[in-house]
């Protein structure tokens, strides 16, 4: 089956009704709907599936075993999200495995296609949580007890998804197992003008919650001399990200979290959620620091108080040179470009050979319902994933 065939079985799974795209995240009804689908799709591959430590699906072609060749992504996606940003590189590495069955090919290497856990973050707010979680990136404890909106921890969702949270962790055995890891993803941005190419780099990159306090009240009783509103030092605090994201570098706020969020109340808290990125570790705090320091003065003048923390980070990656010069070769020579957008491979790649396949996005456009790839470039994409993966396992 192609994989937009794949893509169109699983359209309705976490359709968002409401915002268009998807709503698809960690541990949560259609994300474990959609696991259930990945496990008979590949079971009916003849691939034996497990679930690791984390919650992550482990989908063998053979037997498990050292020096193991790794495709795979994720099924979950931002609010409102697009259908091909995590799910082309599942059902991707599901069409390969077709074409590799279909022409007698069989892995030499232990060989699995892996789906990670809450790689957006959209539920617990933390990015890349099961590859996190898996290399040791992220504190178990801390893990444990990441909440999602409706105040659910991840140790109660993970139960009720058959995963047991005391075992939430670092999976050094697990990783001491992957010979190499290639993720093959839609590309996110207009860099890629041809149907394929390779990741070279990623952004350094992370999220900070700014919780800013002041004192709830009423909208029309309170004068305006008397207030603490802590929406102002958000309003001015969602400004000066702007301001600060210079050369290159880039600030957004998609989620402000106003409590108790009522048209008529002056908030008592708001929650404000900054993503922040940048060619570098250095340029990428410089940003935070100087947002930082606007939200504190901010808040002072507003006579409103300010907490910030970091609820992940990771420094620029630089895929391996040796395995993206393979690939390259495999494929007869492709473009390589950077990329702004985070992924389980920038995770892994502290630790294994890892490489990316882009498949070109038309537009550039996503974490919105209108990204989209061409059928022909996503068909473009699983061949190519199928013959980097055959010379890989072979
Ligand atoms: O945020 C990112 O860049 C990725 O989509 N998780
Ligand atoms: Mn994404
Ligand atoms: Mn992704
Ligand atoms: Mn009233």
């Amino acid at each position: 089956m192609t994989a937009t065939g794949l893509l169109a079985a699983i359209t309705d799974l976490g359709a968002d009704k409401v915002r268009g795209g998807y709503s698809r995240h960690g541990f949560d009804r259609v994300e474990l709907e959609l696991r259930e689908w990945f496990t008979a799709e590949a079971e009916r591959r003849g691939l034996s599936v497990r679930a690791d430590r984390n919650g992550n699906l482990w989908a063998w072609w053979g037997n498990p075993g050292p020096d193991a060749v790794i495709t795979g992504s994720h099924l979950d996606s931002v609010p409102g999200g697009g259908a091909f940003d995590g799910p082309l590189g599942v059902v991707s590495a599901l069409a390969a495995v077709d074409a590799l069955r279909a022409s007698g090919f069989k892995p030499r290497r232990p060989f699995a296609i892996v789906v990670f856990v809450e790689e957006e973050g959209g539920r617990f707010g933390v990015p890349c949580l099961g590859s996190r979680l898996m290399t040791g990136a992220i504190d178990a404890d801390a893990a444990r007890n990441l909440l999602d909106p409706e105040g659910v921890s991840l140790a109660e969702a993970a139960r009720g998804a058959g995963v047991d949270p005391a075992r939430l962790g670092a999976d050094p055995e697990a990783l001491a197992g992957i010979g190499c890891f290639v993720e093959l993803h839609v590309e996110q941005g207009r860099g890629l003008t041809v149907p394929v190419g390779l990741a070279s780099s990623i952004l350094a990159h992370g999220r900070w919650r700014f919780t800013f306090t002041g004192e709830g009240n009423h909208a029309g009783a309170t004068l305006i001399e008397d207030r603490r509103d802590p929406m102002l030092p958000a309003a001015r605090m969602v400004l000066a990200a702007r301001k600060a994201a210079v050369n290159g570098a880039r600030a957004t706020v998609g989620r402000v979290v106003p409590v108790p969020g009522g048209t008529n109340v002056i908030a008592s808290s708001v929650e404000v959620w900054l993503d922040a990125r940048a060619e570098d570790d250095a340029s990428t705090k410089a940003v935070v620091a100087e947002i930082m320091a606007q939200a504190r003065q901010a808040a002072t003048e507003e006579g409103c108080g300010v907490s910030v923390t970091q609820e992940s980070y990771g420094d620029t990656v630089v895929f391996d040179h040796e395995l993206r010069d393979r690939l390259s070769t495999v494929l007869g020579g492709v473009p390589a470009l950077p990329t702004g957008a985070g992924h389980d491979a920038g995770i892994l790649a502290g630790s294994v050979p890892t490489a990316m396949l882009f498949v070109r996005n038309p537009t550039g456009v996503s974490h919105a319902p209108e990204e989209h790839a061409e059928p022909e470039d996503c068909e473009a994409g699983v061949a190519a994933l199928a013959t980097v993966l055959e010379d890989l396992a072979s």
